[in-house]
């Protein structure tokens, strides 16, 4: 096995190359794919945000080092995302309008495609119809939006209530994550669920269409009450 520190320094320093040859080396060392992410990329993509916070790190560095955790999780993502046949559901996911942060959203979208759900990527910065567009015309029955700035949280609201006005919101469950999203914001905007983290996503998504499992660990996902009740 790699030294797997060698990964985490990779994202953190941006070394894209390097990124990508250690993770090939350890999966072809059988590495779990989910420990790579858990235990060394998403902790060197924390590094990052820290370092930017106190001013060691400018706009470039986050977009090298993004450039970096793209690149290994491009090889895992197959593997996160392989699944049986039968979908549990259909989930349109977005990073909500103005936010153009799309890494924690595309590593739930994986696991939730792991999860059992057929998934339809709506991408960054989405507008409020475009995720009734996907609830209409795609027949989607859980909306999953995800926010990486104080400054967009807001828009998970108005893509709530744009799913209220055009009469759609209560055939569909909304489910909401972000690094700054907590279970109380989730509650006040009236979505269904609260995921801290990506496999917690998962869990609650299935646990909404009605699957409860042993598979996935639920720790970190919360139903907003009342909306729990399943089918
Ligand atoms: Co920006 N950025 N960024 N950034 N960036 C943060 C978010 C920030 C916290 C950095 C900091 O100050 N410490 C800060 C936000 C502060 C705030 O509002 N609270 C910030 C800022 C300020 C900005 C800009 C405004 C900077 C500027 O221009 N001056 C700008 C905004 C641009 C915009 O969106 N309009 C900006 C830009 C960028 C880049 C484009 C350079 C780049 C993004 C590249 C990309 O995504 N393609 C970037 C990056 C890389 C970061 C940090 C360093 C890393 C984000 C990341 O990918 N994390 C970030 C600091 C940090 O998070 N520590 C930061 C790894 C990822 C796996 O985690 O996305 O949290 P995360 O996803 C997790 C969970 O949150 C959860 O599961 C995932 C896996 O566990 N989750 C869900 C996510 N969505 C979910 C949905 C769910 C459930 C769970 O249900 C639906």
């Amino acid at each position: 096995m790699p030294d797997l520190r060698k990964l985490y320094e990779a994202i953190l320093s941006g070394d894209a190359k390097s990124a990508v040859a250690v993770t090939r080396e350890a999966l072809a060392e059988n590495a779990d794919p989910l420990e790579l992410v858990s235990q060394f990329m998403v902790p060197a993509m924390d590094e990052v945000g820290k370092r930017f916070e106190c001013e060691e790190y400018f706009v470039p560095e986050l977009l090298i080092s993004a450039r970096a955790m793209k690149g290994a999780l491009e090889l895992l993502r197959p593997l996160l995302a392989a699944r049986g046949a039968e979908p549990l559901g259909r989930v349109a996911i977005g990073t909500v309008k103005g936010d153009l942060h799309d890494i924690g959203k595309n590593l739930v979208g994986s696991l939730l495609e792991g999860g059992g759900f057929e998934v339809i990527d709506l991408g960054s910065d989405v507008a409020p119809e475009k995720f009734v567009a996907a609830v209409r015309e795609k027949g989607a029955n859980i909306v999953a939006l995800s926010a990486l700035l104080t400054v967009t949280m807001p828009s998970m609201k108005t893509t709530i209530e744009a799913l209220r006005q055009a009469g759609v919101r209560e055939g569909v469950k909304v489910i909401v994550g972000g690094a700054p999203v907590t279970e109380q914001y989730a509650r006040e905007i009236g979505a269904d669920g609260y995921g801290d983290n990506a496999t917690a996503a998962v869990a609650l998504a299935r646990r909404l269409m009605g699957r409860q499992t042993t598979e996935v660990p639920s720790e970190g996902a919360m139903a907003i009450e009342g909306h729990w009740d399943v089918t």
